[in-house]
């Protein structure tokens, strides 16, 4: 059995035990999308990003009310916004779209609502629901409710930083220390198109900027991967319109001089009117880079520029990065949620609070987890030269065999397979080693299992 159909199993005894209706919300989680907040400072670009993520310019992006709350975004049959009060009531509220993003009237005042649900139909959001969170300064400083209202019930975390700062920090290890583990993170070092002046260089030295982050001992516990991600390119990509590319195609055609001029400083290119609204949909960097596509004759039509912007947006890397760290581990993120649920919600010494904890001991999803958690917070000593390989074993690059042993992707089955028996002798040498602790003892065994596993299946 698997270890989401015996979380569900339990959860349905819990359910016919007590009724609570915490945990009928938690049985049903098991079958919906798991839910990604973005979170990260204000400005950060999180709105934007979301924009991008789904491929539609639904989220407001300036400071309007709505940007205070807390906004899922979850797929469904037609365009709705649903107001959530504190007082447990929810409501269908009407709403306006002006460009596209969902101006919610709220009817309430603010402090009185929880957080607003709008429904989109859109494929990408089934795989995941999205939270978009206020920034993290604008919540009160008192750590539990940070817990709660920025991550919103998340199960993983979308974390934009722009310069690493001393808040970020402290943010992901609140969330390290709640429903955080060490899979469920992923970085994205936000508006990398500004990096360095919007020079058309700017995604090249941004993707330096985000391996230096990646290699950041501190960080690297707390976020493995960041990515580096223009939203607004990707936005823009994903809805750029015929009348733009006029625009963008009129710039393209003056005398070099007067582009080299007018692109110097966004002050002197937004004097007109048309085109400060163009910046605002692009960036400088964007419109930079859409003017020599064109001028180069690279694209001459609004669908190819569209399929550049995207491209230089790095939302297809972060999606990648989110498929392989987040929704491969779908089932058992999810399963922990659940299991944390019971917690909650029963007595302490409940017998079904006892055959959670089994379900958390036995099941070897969640061992992998605690020794990644162990290794990449340094308790678990490894030699070096074996922690990179653990790690990579253990999952925390992704939860494919291929992932798992460093494989390409195109690498054959029987490849796959040398590779598991050479890792599961060498784990197990080191599992029966003497000279091992404990500790390292446990986590080799642990390896060879993941190993056996692979050949297994
Ligand atoms: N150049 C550039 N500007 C961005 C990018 N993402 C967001 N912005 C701008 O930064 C401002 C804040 O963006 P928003 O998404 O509302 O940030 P949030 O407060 O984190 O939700 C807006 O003016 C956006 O147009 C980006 O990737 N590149
Ligand atoms: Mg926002």
């Amino acid at each position: 059995m698997t270890l989401l159909s015996r979380t569900r199993e339990l959860l349905d005894q819990a359910v016919g035990a007590t009724g609570d209706p915490r945990l009928v919300r938690a049985r049903h989680r098991l079958d919906e999308p798991l839910r990604v907040a973005i979170a990260g400072k204000l400005k950060a670009g999180k709105s934007t990003l979301l924009n991008a993520l789904i491929g539609e310019g639904v989220a407001p992006t300036d400071a309007g009310e709505c940007t205070r709350l807390v906004t899922w975004y979850a797929d469904g049959p037609g365009y709705m916004a649903m107001c959530h009060l504190r007082d447990g009531r929810a409501e269908d509220r009407p709403f306006v779209r002006r460009d596209g993003a969902l101006r919610i009237d709220l009817g309430h005042p603010i402090d009185d609502v929880d957080r607003l649900t709008v429904r989109v139909p859109s494929a990408r959001l089934r795989r995941h629901t999205l939270i978009d969170t206020p920034g993290i300064e604008s919540l009160s400083t008192e750590v539990s409710a940070r817990a709660s209202t920025v991550h919103g019930g998340a199960d993983a975390v979308v974390y934009l930083l722009r310069h690493l700062h001393g808040g970020d920090v402290r943010f992901l290890e609140t969330f390290q220390g709640g429903v955080g583990t060490p899979v469920n993170v992923v970085g994205v070092l936000s508006r990398a198109d500004e990096i360095g002046g919007c020079r058309l260089d700017a995604m090249t030295a941004a993707a330096r900027v985000a391996a230096r982050y990646t290699s950041d001992e501190r960080l690297r516990r707390l976020c493995p991967v960041v990515v580096p991600v223009a939203g607004l390119l990707g936005a823009a990509g994903a809805t750029l319109r015929e009348d733009e590319y006029r625009a963008l195609a009129q710039v393209a055609a003056l005398p070099m001089d007067d582009i080299v001029e007018l692109l110097l400083t966004a002050d002197r290119f937004a004097a007109i009117d048309d085109r400060r609204r163009l910046l605002g949909r692009l960036g400088l960097f964007g419109v930079r880079l859409s003017a020599r596509l064109i001028r180069e004759g690279e694209v001459t039509d609004a669908a190819g520029l569209a399929t550049a912007l995207t491209s230089h947006s790095g939302i297809s890397s972060l999606r990648a990065v989110l498929a392989t760290h987040i929704e491969g581990r779908a089932d058992v993120l999810k399963a922990r949620t659940a299991l944390a649920a019971l917690d909650d919600c029963l007595p302490p010494g409940s017998p079904l609070i006892a055959a959670a904890e089994r379900i958390r001991a036995g099941a070897h999803e969640f061992v992998e987890l605690r020794l990644l958690h162990d290794l990449r917070s340094g308790r678990l000593g490894v030699a070096d030269d074996r922690r990179g390989e653990l790690d990579l074993l253990l999952g925390g690059a992704g939860g494919s065999p291929r992932d798992r042993l460093g494989l390409p992707s195109s690498a054959p089955p029987e490849e796959i397979a040398d590779a598991a028996r050479a890792a599961q002798a060498r784990w197990q040498r080191l599992a029966e080693h003497p000279l091992s602790s404990r500790d390292v003892r446990a986590a080799a065994r642990a390896a060879a299992r993941t190993c056996e596993g692979i050949l297994a299946g």
